[in-house]
């Protein structure tokens, strides 16, 4: 049976997505994409970009197509991405699929980096070959777009693009008044502490306060076993470096734990932590005893981590949200109360509802705690900047 031709278009670049979204963790600090060159119903060859491996889809696909021996002139290229027009650790991908003699080039959305932004497309249409992009408000082209979040605000804004997760209980709060003893509190169920894990996997950095690891003790670490190229990093703003060398979090066997300290922590404790494998940067403070955090993004954005994760308490949380630096939220809504004198959200600022009222593309989903219970928590997501913003229309 023979598939309409939108029907194929349809099919195949599902493929390249699926690619693409398999390379999660394997492609930052670049784009994730994936790549298939078809010919009428017949794949010829695919592929997705891992940076290690330094080629772009186009040309792992390329490649693959020549080693089973297929020529891929006439033949359809899907693109979850814009075909790039420079050069940079690679040549142009435009110029080897001309060069290869494609006649046709489907892409689910435009590259965000200024360099390429329709750059690639115009050199194809040069070349004479046939360009079909996706319309925008597909639901193929909103997933492909939102595989890029963070390479897409990162590239344009410089400086890595910011998740803020948290945790909340129907009255908005993220932690009891009193513990009856210390370590975290689980006020989610398994699932959605599962589904932070993903969080987790898809972003290059992690980023809590102190307070959160004196009271918490957390390990911040990607658990969900899936590959990535470079370890989870997990940043701690600590103004004094008061971490304490046995905490969880200090266990660092893989350059993936990074303090971001002031000038007022002692060298002694700067000793030690490094001692113990930590790597430590002093910035400057927007208020006393508070680490400036447009400068502790832009040190990340400098060790080429574009997309930071922050899960940290009410104090973080309230100076993310007030220095505008928040650009996604995800929030997971427990069904009891903690009670009004329980730690609020964000400090001094927004309830969690309000917090939700400015999102923008909100998504809300029940996640049913699977542990025999008959409970579930809501999660509920959105933006504050939209990365894409430009390009969804
Ligand atoms: C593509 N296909 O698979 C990817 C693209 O330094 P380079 O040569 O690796 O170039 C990185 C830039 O290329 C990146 O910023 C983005 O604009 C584009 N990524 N382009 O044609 C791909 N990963
Ligand atoms: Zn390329």
């Amino acid at each position: 049976m023979s598939l309409l031709p939108q029907d194929q278009d349809q099919r195949f670049l599902a493929r390249a997505l699926e690619l693409a979204r398999a390379a999660v963790g394997r492609a930052s600090p670049n784009p994730t994409v994936g790549c298939v060159l078809a010919r009428g119903n017949t794949v010829l060859g695919e592929g997705a970009h891992l940076y290690d491996a330094r080629d772009h889809a186009e040309i792992v696909a390329l490649k693959q197509a020549a080693s089973l021996g297929h020529s891929v002139r006439g033949a359809t290229a899907y693109v979850t991405l814009e075909p790039c027009a420079h050069h940079g650790r690679t040549g142009p991908c435009a110029d080897a699929l001309i060069a290869e003699k494609i006649s046709r080039c489907v892409i689910a959305t435009a590259d965000p980096n200024p360099m390429v932004r329709g750059q690639g497309l115009a050199k194809l249409r040069v070349a004479g070959v046939e360009i079909e992009v996706s319309d925008p408000a597909s639901a193929l082209a909103i997933e492909a777009r939102r595989l890029n979040d963070a390479f897409a605000y990162s590239i344009q804004h410089h400086r890595p693009f910011v998740t803020l997760k948290a945790a909340v209980s129907i009255d908005g709060m993220i932690a009891p008044a009193h513990r009856s003893r210390p370590g975290p509190v689980w006020i989610t169920g398994p699932a959605a502490r599962k589904d932070v894990q993903n969080l987790r996997h898809v972003s290059d950095a992690i980023l809590t306060g102190i307070g959160t690891v004196l009271a918490d003790n957390p390990a911040l670490t990607d658990r969900t076993g899936l590959p990535r190229r470079r370890p989870l990093l997990r940043v701690i703003l600590d103004s004094n470096l008061r971490t304490p060398l046995d905490a969880q979090v200090a266990d660092s066997i893989s350059n993936d734990l990074l303090f971001f300290t002031t000038e007022h922590a002692s060298s002694q404790a700067e000793s030690l932590q490094r001692l113990q494998g930590a790597q430590i940067q002093r910035l400057p403070e927007s208020a006393p005893g508070q680490i400036d955090l447009a400068s502790a993004l832009s040190a990340l954005h400098q060790r080429d981590i574009r997309s930071v994760l922050v899960e940290g308490g009410t104090f973080i949380n309230a100076s993310f949200l007030q220095s505008d630096l928040v650009d996604r939220v995800v929030l997971y809504f427990t069904e009891f109360e903690l009670g009004l004198d329980g730690v609020p959200f964000a400090r001094g600022l927004h309830s969690p509802y309000e917090l939700q009222e400015r999102l923008t593309s909100l998504q809300r989903k029940e996640i049913p705690h699977s542990d025999g219970s008959r409970l579930e928590d809501i999660r509920i997501s959105g933006y504050l900047h939209d990365p894409w913003a430009d390009f969804s229309s």
